[in-house]
């Protein structure tokens, strides 16, 4: 078995550094920990500015959601006079149009397009991105979330993007992180040193730090996978579904990958989504779902495999490459990998 583990531990005095800001506004816990970047020359800050905004404003799209049918029926058109869109859509182009105004990224990969996005520009960073992922639960008012991961570019700036650029391992990553719509919106992001949650304050339209240095306990009691699958599940997947049970843990699955992830974070648990008959290769992407949790994942103490290794090495062969995932507790993904 590979090593699934963090080896990046945050030295105690940085963890009680940051313990100490608890309640900054996020645009000042990026300026004050800039330094701690290996390329510490602003943009990778301005880019994680960029995707807060946007996030801001696709969080304002979906609170008001239930009210999309409602206005669409008297023909209503938003404050930049497009035409209601399904939201989905519209966070791809929220988030599109942020990143690409803000010049830091020159390439966009995302869920809603087929091919990457060459912006053109100088910009020295690759972004993947699931705009808005869960799409079962986009129009029922359940949380959903918004998944990225950063890599720097490898070909020099101002030349067209080539295949190095956009298939990097997850390994390669700069930043990572998600936002939960839920019933607090949450930004929880890692550059490498540690992970932090940032939860919105929708009247003053900030993100304050509110879970510093979050770690993942080694042990949880938490599954949560999709057993209405569990007939076509491999073998090994039924029988540790069968440890579960027989241990009295709780099933818990929202059907939101980075909701089910961020309450397994926080309480600890396992998330699990298996090859299946539907999906031999299992359902999720590499890409833009599992490489950022993964290293979420490990920088707050947990693991992230496919049944078989760390997600992070996994070589890229396709933008929407998918793979099974087993994410959360180090000891119970352990467990799961031993079947
Ligand atoms: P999506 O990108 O179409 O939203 O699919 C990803 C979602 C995850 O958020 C979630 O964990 C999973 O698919 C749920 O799938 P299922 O309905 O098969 O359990
Ligand atoms: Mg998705």
């Amino acid at each position: 078995m590979q090593r699934l583990t963090n080896k990046h531990h945050l030295p105690s005095i940085e963890s009680s550094r940051i313990a100490q800001s608890i309640g900054m506004a996020l645009d000042r816990f990026i300026k004050n920990n800039q330094s701690q970047f290996q390329y510490a020359s602003g943009e990778l800050s301005q880019l994680l500015r960029d995707i807060a905004l946007a996030s801001k404003v696709v969080n304002r799209e979906v609170n008001k959601a239930g009210l999309i049918d409602i206005m669409g029926a008297v023909g209503s058109q938003n404050t930049g006079g497009e035409d209601q869109q399904k939201l989905d859509v519209l966070a791809n182009i929220r988030f599109s149009r942020a990143l690409e105004k803000g010049g830091e990224v020159c390439a966009l990969i995302s869920e809603e397009t087929e091919s990457f996005v060459d912006l053109n520009n100088e910009g020295k960073y690759v972004i993947a991105i699931d705009p808005l992922d869960g799409s079962s639960n986009i129009d029922v008012n359940v949380s959903i979330g918004t998944i990225f991961s950063v890599y720097r570019r490898k070909s020099p700036a101002g030349t067209p993007i080539q295949p190095q650029d956009i298939l990097q391992k997850g390994s390669e990553q700069v930043a990572a992180g998600y936002v939960l719509y839920g019933s607090s919106t949450m930004l929880v992001y890692t550059t490498g040193h540690g992970v932090n949650g940032f939860t919105y304050e929708p009247t003053l339209g900030e993100y304050f730090l509110s879970h510093p240095s979050m770690r993942i306990p080694d042990e949880g009691k938490i599954y949560s996978i999709n057993e209405g699958s569990s007939n076509s599940f491999p073998k090994a997947v039924k029988e540790y579904i069968q440890l579960c049970k027989d241990k009295n843990y709780t099933a818990r699955y929202i059907g939101s990958l980075v909701a089910d992830f961020h309450r397994n974070i926080l309480k600890g648990g396992i998330y699990v989504y298996p090859a299946t008959a539907k999906n031999p290769n299992g359902k999720l992407r590499l890409m833009y779902e599992c490489n950022a949790l993964a290293f979420v994942a490990e920088q707050a103490g947990g693991a992230a495999t496919d049944g078989s290794g760390r997600i992070l090495d996994i070589q890229i062969n396709d933008l929407h490459q998918r793979t099974p995932f087993y994410v959360g507790s180090k000891n119970m993904v352990e467990q799961a990998m031993r079947f």
